[in-house]
């Protein structure tokens, strides 16, 4: 299996952010790209530094507003009095406010829609970085590849085409199907990540060619609150396209696998050319912001469950926060997912 790393994520180190009222250390933390990178290199894979796609991928996905908002932010910060060593938003549009001002701090809140997503200096360039690692894994199963894993730094899925959210700035995965549409009639994406891929599902809600199957913590009491709902099925052209399978609080292994089992049904019956799978770790028992109760060994059988559609697969890292486990964790899934290959 081939699998992509970047180095630049080291130049994005967040500072705290606010959790329930409190300033917390964060825990999108560098550690995390170390682990899962070690244990790539234990489990004997080959792994590559991402090409260089430029802007154009990215930007048949985002909003030009918006990249140039993340571009530009921190520099346009520091000229702030004061200036903080990263910037985030304190003020956001309501549901009936729809202002856009010039503003750096505004800004920050038009084009964030959480704390949890500050920007600095090195921000900008660890997140193309990640796009390019989802891209060129990509690009591997375009030529021919049967899997490739992306380790994309920071995560993807809350970013939405014209916001930052929950640790994400680029939807690594969303560029990297809309890259692969290019050439492919119909993909498919696969999340299961703890937490809604809210920005992934808006930015394919309208459309038939991509679709989306979530599996997450119950939004109606965990983060991002806002959407996952299973009554959320597409809209226009696109309805029936997005899937989503909420799971109650402390959802173990038994339960979790058999609502896999239908998501897994669907991607069977959409029939795609290829799956995108948004990977996350912090559906485990032991995640510091996790939700549900899935082991290491659950784990190696979501991947066996997912490898079993036969389909070719670009695996794109997004969340899992206990770094202890990360390793074991990830080992584990591509384990599963191996065996059947
Ligand atoms: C990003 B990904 C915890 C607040 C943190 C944001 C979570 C973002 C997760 N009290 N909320 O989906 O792993
Ligand atoms: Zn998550």
């Amino acid at each position: 299996m081939r699998a992509f790393y970047s180095n630049a994520h080291l130049g994005h180190q967040p500072p705290e952010i606010v959790s329930r009222g409190q300033a917390v250390p964060h825990w999108e933390v560098a550690r995390r790209a170390d682990a899962l990178h070690q244990a790539l290199v234990k489990g004997g894979h080959k792994i590559e530094a991402p090409e260089p796609f430029g802007l154009g991928p990215v930007a048949a996905v985002h909003d030009p507003g918006y990249l140039e908002f993340l571009e530009t932010a921190w520099q346009r910060w520091q000229e702030l009095p004061n200036p903080t060593p990263a910037v985030q938003p304190n003020a956001h549009p309501g549901r009936h406010m729809t202002g856009k001002p010039n503003d750096v701090v505004g800004q920050a809140g038009y084009y964030m829609a959480t704390n949890s997503a500050p920007i600095v200096a090195g921000t900008w360039n660890a997140a193309l970085a990640a796009a390019d690692t989802a891209l060129s894994a990509a690009r591997a199963v375009l030529d021919g590849d049967d899997v490739a894993y992306a380790l994309c730094r920071p995560p993807g899925h809350h970013a939405f085409a014209d916001t930052a959210g929950g640790f994400c700035y680029l939807n690594n995965v969303a560029i990297a199907a809309t890259e692969m549409l290019q050439e492919l009639g119909r993909v498919a994406i696969l999340d299961f990540d703890v937490h809604h891929g809210n920005g992934t599902q808006h930015i394919f809600y309208r459309r038939k060619d991509c679709l989306f199957v979530s599996l997450h913590g119950d939004p109606a009491e965990y983060f991002p609150f806002f959407s996952g709902y299973a009554h959320e099925r597409g809209e226009g052209e696109g309805l029936g396209y997005t899937v989503n399978l909420p799971q109650a609080q402390g959802t173990g292994d038994e339960d979790y696998l058999a609502s896999l089992e239908d998501g897994l049904a669907m991607i069977r019956r959409f029939a795609p050319e290829a799956l995108l799978v948004s990977t996350g770790f912090d559906a485990f028992e032991d995640d510091p912001i996790g939700f549900l109760s899935i082991s290491t060994e659950g784990f190696g059988r979501i991947g066996e469950a997912i490898s079993r559609l036969g389909l070719p697969t670009v695996l794109v890292q997004e969340g899992g926060y206990n770094v202890e486990a990360l390793g074991a964790n990830l080992t584990s899934f591509l384990k599963g997912f191996e065996s059947l290959r």
